[in-house]
């Protein structure tokens, strides 16, 4: 069984467990939330706002441009472009979305008029994360691997992830964990509970 999240563009979010059959962990679906998107912005300042992100392939990147100016992003690096990507973002509202269907690697970029004062950024692009969700003796557990970084779990008996039942975890032996045993309490709701793993944190 698959349940479809919503998509929301958090360049925090990086996937969804949910388990959406008839009791919690017995058929756990397991879906990706799309469109993963993750901002980047320009503003007055010569800098790239993060400058560096972390995503799997084929999460998309989107530069904003907040104010006008001259301000590119530009593919290559030390301000050598390299052809895989040129935009101008000197319009006020431009938006530039480019998907990372790239090999896993670090992708680096910068502004054309300003990489010699060094307005740089990078992408990382990581293997797909798998997730998978195993019910033992009644008690949720989830795996993962591929992806990169630190990760928290926050899960919720909705959707929405509000209400009394929304909590956030640290994966089994920390942040870089991965594996999540649910042994909290108050327990989900049976069939109604989603986890949401949440990237960099
Ligand atoms: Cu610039």
């Amino acid at each position: 069984m698959r349940c479809r999240s919503t998509p929301l563009l958090l360049s925090t979010l990086l996937a969804l467990a949910a388990g959406c059959g008839a009791a919690l962990a017995i058929n756990p679906g397991v879906d990706i939330a799309v469109p993963r998107v993750l901002i980047v912005t320009v503003d007055s300042a010569l800098a790239f706002h993060p400058n560096a992100q972390t995503l799997e392939q084929g999460d998309y990147v989107r530069w904003s441009a907040m104010v006008s100016s001259i301000h590119t992003t530009t593919s290559g690096s030390p301000c050598l472009a390299d052809g895989l990507w040129s935009q101008s973002l000197a319009t006020l509202g431009t938006i530039f979305d480019r998907q990372f269907n790239d090999p896993p690697a670090i992708y680096r970029y910068f502004c054309s008029p300003h990489c010699g004062l060094g307005m740089v950024g990078s992408v990382t692009v990581t293997v797909p994360i798998s997730l998978t969700v195993q019910d033992s003796a009644g008690t949720s557990m989830l795996s993962w691997s591929g992806g990169s970084g630190l990760y928290k779990v926050v899960r919720s008996d909705t959707r929405a992830f509000t209400g009394p039942n929304t909590a956030t975890f640290q994966p089994d032996g920390g942040g870089g964990g991965t594996t999540f045993t649910d042994l909290f309490t108050p327990v989900p709701v049976a069939g109604a509970a989603t986890y949401y793993l949440v990237l960099n944190q």
